[in-house]
């Protein structure tokens, strides 16, 4: 990048000094921009008024706006959606605290100069903003909560890959550090469609690399370290003494993979650095910005070298990675898989045993709707409210403010507790070596290793197994899914109770509607579930985070209390419900897909 010199200024300022203050800076001369003092929304700041014009296609998806980051960088693009963001919150963020971070990949540090920018136009107080950009999601919202911010922004596309010629995106989250509910977004989204004037203070690009605080008249940029409010909140979650002295067994060994993304240096911190684990444990730590060239996508397709380590003769006892924003998670034993859904169910039973912010016991617990109904039984058995929500985490967290939900999961690798108000990679992890560090208490270092596989089966063998898998589709043409889902909802119109589909009796069939219970607001065509006799589930969405085309997702759920198949490879015990959903769907027909590219 070529550097003005205004920007050459404030880098040699930032260098030299923690704090460093400009007065207000004089106004360029920008054909077609109007400079207005009256537009001073600081006190020493002066103002742009940038013209621009609309941008179709806005639309937040199930998580924030993600687009092909050449889209993003075209001119105004971010700046719209920001300014919109702006317009729809109104005059309460005049003289308030954003915080500002994303997950390290190709675009972000351009795109965090023109976010406080307009922060700072649009009379945002102060920013508070990751070192070189980077934070990861639940680390924003960890940040958001401690530092009682109004809201934060969060530059990522979680696990789509980043690069130019991929994926970037934005979300807003609230003060409660959640992700904003649909009535904002479809508030940001109207203003998209008749943006006019970018509100840009007139002030230099901010050094981001240096912890510390810049001031430009009253408007402040503090730059600070990610992982540390995250890291505060973590200590009064987890026992980490206890966790250290698990790590330190040599019967124990873990690998974690942060695929290139933005959880390598909270691997270091929190793994290494705090708990012991030996460096070697980090794999792939440093945030690149185009991941590598990876997907970062904590699954068994593509995160298949932790795969194969897992897998390998002499493999770890523990392996996990995390995706692109550090929000999903996977965890692996030795040679075992851990479904999302029995994840979930796994931490929701043993929680308050091994987790000591939650000794107390549960307020309750909350799934997507797709994911697999191994967390109700859960729920059944310790006398909890449970929650059924609508797919993305947003759905969360009123339940969590109203004090209803302290544990929660989506089968799309996310995890999560009321610690924060987004799903939490590390918290997972740390979750889940707090489980088998109870589990081996007694067992001395060398003896029997009670494994991951362990713990998975005698929660199996005490609840049963709910066998689930998700097949992707990525990228079909978006006129092939719509004719496919208006296909099935003339299925499920035609369909009764007591169809039979296969060996499958039909109990129900429906286009999944939420009514939230807190405040009532209501989310429609969330999914299409056959539900069958036997609580069979087949599902059917369309991805809400994707950027181009349309991704089909197709869910398959059965249950099994027979324990001569609780260690039934999933994909076996699933083939005769698979083959009715591809056939109810028609979904070769429709998409030409023979094959689905993720199968999980
Ligand atoms: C987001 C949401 C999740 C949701 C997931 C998948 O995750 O936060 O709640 O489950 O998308 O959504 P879809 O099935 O619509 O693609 P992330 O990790 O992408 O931010």
């Amino acid at each position: 990048m070529r550097l003005t010199q205004t920007t050459r200024g404030a880098r040699a300022a930032t260098r030299s000094r923690d704090v460093c203050v400009f007065g207000p800076v004089p106004a360029r001369r920008v054909a077609s921009v109007r400079v207005s003092a009256a537009m001073a929304a600081v006190s020493g700041v002066t103002v742009k008024e940038v013209p621009t014009k609309p941008y179709e296609g806005q639309k937040t998806g199930t998580s924030g706006l993600r687009k092909k980051t050449k889209e993003f960088m075209q001119p105004n693009y971010l700046a719209n959606w920001v300014q919109s963001l702006f317009a729809a919150l109104g005059d309460e963020v005049k003289g308030k605290s954003l915080g500002l971070g994303g997950d390290g990949r190709y675009y972000g540090k351009e795109a965090a100069q023109i976010i406080i920018k307009l922060a700072a136009g649009n009379g945002f107080k102060r920013v508070v903003v990751g070192q070189d950009a980077l934070m990861a999601t639940p680390a924003a919202s960890a940040l958001i909560r401690q530092r009682k911010l109004y809201g934060g922004l969060i530059m990522s596309a979680s696990h789509n890959p980043g690069g130019p010629e991929n994926d970037f995106g934005i979300k807003f989250n609230y003060s409660g550090g959640e992700p904003a509910p649909e009535r904002i977004t479809d508030k940001i989204y109207g203003e998209t469609t008749k943006v006019a004037v970018l509100n840009m203070a007139d002030i230099p690009d901010v050094d981001l690399s240096k912890i510390g605080v810049t001031k430009f008249g009253d408007f402040e940029v503090e730059v600070v370290d990610p992982v540390a409010d995250y890291l505060v909140v973590l200590k009064e979650v987890f026992d980490f003494p206890m966790l250290k002295t698990f790590l330190a067994r040599k019967d124990f060994s873990l690998v974690f993979d942060a695929m290139h993304a933005v959880t390598g240096p909270y691997a270091k911190r929190i793994l290494v650095e705090e708990l012991g684990a030996p460096a070697s444990c980090v794999k792939d730590g440093v945030p690149s910005p185009d991941f590598n060239g990876g997907h970062p996508d904590p699954n068994l397709t593509y995160a298949e070298e932790l795969v194969k380590i897992m897998w390998a003769d002499k493999a770890p006892a523990f392996g996990a990675a995390s995706d692109g924003d550090g929000d999903r998670n996977m965890v692996l034993g030795d040679k075992f898989f851990v479904n999302p859904s029995d994840s979930v169910a796994i931490i929701a039973a043993n929680a308050q045993a091994c987790i000591p912010y939650f000794k107390q016991g549960l307020k309750g617990v909350a799934r997507s709707m797709p994911t697999s109904g191994a967390l109700d039984r859960v729920a059944a058995d310790l006398k909890l409210p449970f929650f059924e929500t609508p797919t993305g985490w947003k759905f969360f967290g009123n339940l969590m403010d109203a004090g209803k939900c302290s544990v929660c999961g989506e089968e799309s690798f996310g995890t999560g507790g009321d610690h924060i108000r987004e799903k939490d990679g590390i918290f997972a992890v740390l979750a889940w070596l707090s489980i088998l560090a109870h589990a081996n208490k007694g067992v001395p270092d060398g003896g029997k290793l009670v494994t991951v596989a362990d713990v998975a089966t005698k929660h199996w063998q005490k609840y049963g197994r709910n066998f689930f898998s998700r097949y992707d589709y990525e990228e079909c043409a978006s006129a092939d899914a719509d004719k496919m889902v208006a296909h099935l909802r003339d299925v499920i119109a035609k369909s009764k109770k007591g169809d039979k589909f296969g060996e499958f009796v039909l109990e129900k069939a429906d286009d999944f509607e939420y009514v939230d219970p807190i405040d009532g607001s209501k989310a429609s065509k969330q999914g299409l579930r056959f539900v069958f006799s036997d609580g069979s589930r087949i599902i059917f969405r369309l991805s809400g985070t994707g950027s181009s085309g349309a991704t089909v997702r197709l869910y398959i759920e059965q249950y099994t209390n027979d324990p001569a198949k609780l260690q039934l490879d999933a994909q076996k015990a699933l083939g005769p419900i698979i083959q009715v959903a591809l056939e109810m769907s028609q979904l070769e027909k429709f998409t030409g897909r023979k094959e689905p590219t993720v199968i999980t």
